[in-house]
Parts: structure tokens; sequence; C-alpha cells
């Protein structure tokens, strides 16, 4: 880490109501001591994931003048993290500021490949899209990909079913072959029916899984928690599988509040409820080498 603060760059659309991007991004790694620098690409009235008459303004146009001024600064990121992104354009420029910003080689560029969930592309999703993300794959120390998007990203048939240890170190390996150094899928079933992350450390040829308690709701914007807690809690120089339990942990203790209130699932997880979790060292449960 080289910034006193380590300073996150990330490359993210802001929604302004259902808590996801960077309204979800930036509390959470501000809350784990990380300096958070956004990229804005697109300012939504809501989320995609329901809303009516939502409004979107594209700014495609002004990032590249947002991050040629950042390159004059020479300003320093320790880790650099992309989001959802809305078009072939944007996954242009998010590959060239990897490359321009990896500028030591200590940076960890973590791409969380957000493209559809339950088998199926989002809408704003195209082939053109899918195929860029695959080069902007190449370019991630670390990725974390849904079942969903492991599968897209592999040309692969998305299956809503149960995996044995093969069969899931073959999808990690093949997408650790795709660039990165570390991969991480949620949301997978083990051949004993039991929800697991799972992850692979190329450098040491390590797969781990980490088991979680599945929560029966679905709100939009638990990936983006999910892997803003993951990076916050590597800052905080947890290792691999401690940080991905510390992530789980977090998303279900925020699903299991948010669901006892009852409120529309659209308005996002009530994470604030839950942040001064955060702030506690351990975490519970096993997790696996397979
Ligand atoms: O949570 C990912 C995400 C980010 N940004 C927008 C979205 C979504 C998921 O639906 O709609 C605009």
């Amino acid at each position: 880490m080289r910034n006193i603060v380590p300073r996150i760059a990330t490359i993210q659309d802001i929604s302004g109501f259902g808590r996801c991007s960077l309204t979800v991004i930036m509390p959470i790694l501000s809350c784990m001591g990380a300096q958070v620098c956004p990229v804005i690409t697109a300012i939504l009235s809501t989320h995609t994931g329901g809303f009516k008459n939502m409004t979107f303004t594209d700014l495609t146009h002004e990032m590249e003048a947002y991050i040629n001024h950042w390159k004059s600064l020479e300003l320093e990121f320790d880790y650099i993290y992309t989001g959802f992104l809305g078009n072939e354009k944007q996954i242009d420029i998010v590959i060239d500021f990897c490359e321009s910003f990896k500028r030591t080689g200590k940076e960890c560029i973590v791409v969380d490949p957000v493209m559809g969930d339950n088998g199926k592309l989002y809408k704003t999703y195209n082939k053109i899209m899918q195929e860029k993300m695959k080069h902007l794959v190449a370019k991630a120390d670390m990725i974390t990909p849904n079942l969903t998007e492991a599968m897209f990203l592999l040309d692969r048939t998305y299956e809503s079913r149960a995996f044995d240890d093969e069969e899931i170190k073959e999808i990690l390996s093949q997408l650790a072959d795709m660039g990165p150094k570390y991969v991480v899928i949620t949301g997978m079933t083990d051949a004993e029916g039991i929800k697991v992350n799972v992850a692979y450390d190329k450098i040491r040829n390590i797969f781990w899984k980490v088991p979680y308690k599945e929560v029966l709701a679905h709100y939009p914007g638990t990936g983006d928690a999910f892997t803003s807690v993951l990076i916050g809690a590597l800052i905080n120089g947890y290792n691999l599988p401690m940080a991905i339990q510390k992530a789980a942990e977090f998303i279900s203790l925020a699903i299991k509040t948010t669901y006892g209130y009852g409120v529309d699932a659209k308005e996002g997880i009530m994470f604030e409820k839950v942040i001064p979790s955060l702030f506690k060292n351990e975490v519970d449960g096993e997790y696996s080498i397979i």
C-alpha cells in the first residue's frame, strides 16, 4: 500500500435511489478506512431494476477529460475497482485507465464484471460488451463474478445446479487462465447442496470454498456491497477466504435486517443498519481448501 490512507479509484455509475453502485460502495469503503475516488460513468435517478420512468444521463463523453486531469496530477491508486458499465466505449476507457494507472505493478485491479444474474444478461448488455468484458478481465488482478457472469465469460451455458469440487476448480482455473491472479465466484452450490462462495489464488495454487447461509430474498446492489467489503477486508489485512467470509456475513446480516422491516426489495439492503458490524475483526464460520 503506497498511500497513507489506501486509495481506491472506482469506475461506476451513481443511481440516486435504490442502494446500488456508488451509493453503496463509497460509504462501505470509507467506513473500512479507504479513500474512494469515483470516476462516474452515468447518473441515474434509480437503478435499472424495476422503477418506472428512471432518468439516465450518460457521462461517457466526460470520462476522457476527467481521467486526463487525473493523469496530469500523476495520481497513484492502491486499488482500481470497476463495476457496472453502460456501453462498450466505457469498457475501452476502463481498459485504458487500468493500463495508464498501473504504474508500479503493485496496484490491484478488481473487476466486478456486472453483466447479469439468474442466468440472464442485464437488458443493457449486448454481445459486443460481453466480448469486450473478456479483455477487461484479462487486465484484472482479481475478478468477482456471480455464477451467471462466470458462465457468460467462459461462453458456457448457465445451469442452476450443484457443482462438485472438481467442476468448481475447473471453472475457477478457466477464469484464471483469462488473466486474473485471484478469482472469486459468488453464489454456487456444492455437491452437498451447500451454498458456497469459491475462490482461486493462482499465485499459491489454492482453491477455496467458503460456505454461507442462503437468505431467500433478493435485493439489488448486494454484489456491489459484497465486492466493496471484500476489498475493504483485504486492505485491512484479511486473507482471501476470510475476506470472502466477512463480505458474505455482512450481506447476510444486511439482508436479514432488511427483510425483517418488510420494505420494498427495490429499495435495496439497509446496510446503514449494519455498518457497525464492519468494525469487528473476527469472522465466524468455516472455510476449506478444495
Ligand atoms: O448493482 C449493479 C448495478 C449498478 N448500476 C446500475 C444497476 C445495477 C444493477 O441492476 O442497474 C444502474
